[in-house]
């Protein structure tokens, strides 16, 4: 069987780590350096926290410069770090690997492709929480669903009975653009929003008509780029996210009030480079980019 290599023992990976790991599955950990791993090993492990309760799993870990081969690797950092996360596992990766791509937005899945294209990459896109209360220590926010898929692939890989046995809720989607395409345009019509008018994401329902402005050119981008399935209802279920999630702050809400960098260039940034290859013009998302890297300047954060 092969071992889950882990990029990334962050939110998101250290929530996969550790449901594989509790289901008997092999899991190993690649983590920054040294100085990394000597962090992890004097902290005893991984700690998930699910439901109030704490429980500590001691997962094997490196550094990416180990030599023990990768077959399968979850690729669970920041959108930002995934190109660069990969080329330095090159060497590692045996043929034909499988490499899970977990960012969200678009555009890192094909840097990564394009670096590594001897390896069979599947993307995903998850509507899980968690989030990391302090090193080494995650806690699962909310329960939700990954779809994974390959563009254009029916068949799904016989590993994803792992996911079963971990009770990692799961499918598998051979529209999986059209997921990654719906969850970048619910993200650039919400997100950036909440940070320029610094609210939760209930506080959109004040800015109506700049929420629907928004939908409208999502829409015709979707169109554009041949995923008009994803811009079916667009607005209808962004009311119901902005409804349903109305207490929570975005998580770039939450990357800007950390001072954490954005993954901005995978949503917004990622959007309109798309509505510039297609000659097409939106003015609003336009304006809304330009708005939002003057507010991060400001902060001094990254505007790409
Ligand atoms: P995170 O910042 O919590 O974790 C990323 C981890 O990757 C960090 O620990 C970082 O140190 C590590 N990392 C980066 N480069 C590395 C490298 N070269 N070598 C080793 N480790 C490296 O991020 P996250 O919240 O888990 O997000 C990961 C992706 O999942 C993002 O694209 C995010 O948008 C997406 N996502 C997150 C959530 C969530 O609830 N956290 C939900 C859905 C989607
Ligand atoms: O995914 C989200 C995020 O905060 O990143 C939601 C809740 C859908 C808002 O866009």
């Amino acid at each position: 069987m092969s071992t889950w290599h882990i990029l990334g023992a962050g939110s998101l990976g250290g929530l996969w780590a550790a449901r594989l790991a509790r289901a008997g599955l092999p899991v190993r950990l690649i983590l920054r350096d040294q100085t990394r791993l000597s962090q992890y090993r004097a902290a005893g492990g991984l700690t998930l926290v699910e439901d109030g309760f704490a429980s500590l799993y001691p997962i094997p870990a490196e550094v990416p410069g180990s030599a023990i081969p990768i077959r399968r690797l979850l690729l669970a950092c920041k959108a930002y770090d995934a190109e660069e996360a990969v080329a330095e596992l090159a060497p590692r990766l045996a043929p034909g690997a499988e490499i899970i791509l977990l960012q969200n937005g678009l555009g890192s899945q094909d840097a990564v492709a394009n670096r590594v294209p001897r390896a069979h990459c599947v993307f995903a896109s998850s509507t899980e929480g968690a989030f990391r209360e302090s090193d080494f220590r995650v806690v699962y926010a909310g329960r939700g669903q990954t779809w994974l898929g390959v563009p254009g692939e029916r068949r799904a890989p016989d590993w994803l009975e792992q996911l079963q046995t971990a009770g990692i809720n799961h499918d598998w989607s051979d529209e999986i653009l059209e997921k990654l395409w719906r969850k970048l345009a619910l993200n650039c019509a919400i997100n950036p929003l909440t940070v320029l008018h610094d609210c939760r994401n209930g506080g959109l329902r004040d800015w109506p008509d700049e929420v629907a402005g928004l939908c409208e050119e999502l829409s015709e981008l979707l169109h554009a780029c041949g995923q008009g399935a994803a811009a079916s209802d667009l607005h209808q279920d962004v009311l119901r996210v902005i409804d349903g999630t109305a207490a929570n702050f975005s998580s770039m809400y939450q990357d800007v009030a950390r001072g954490r960098r954005t993954e901005i260039s995978y949503l917004l940034g990622y959007a309109l480079r798309e509505a510039q290859r297609l000659q097409l013009d939106l003015p609003r998302l336009d304006d809304l980019l330009q708005r939002l890297r003057e507010h991060l300047t400001v902060r001094g954060l990254p505007v790409d």
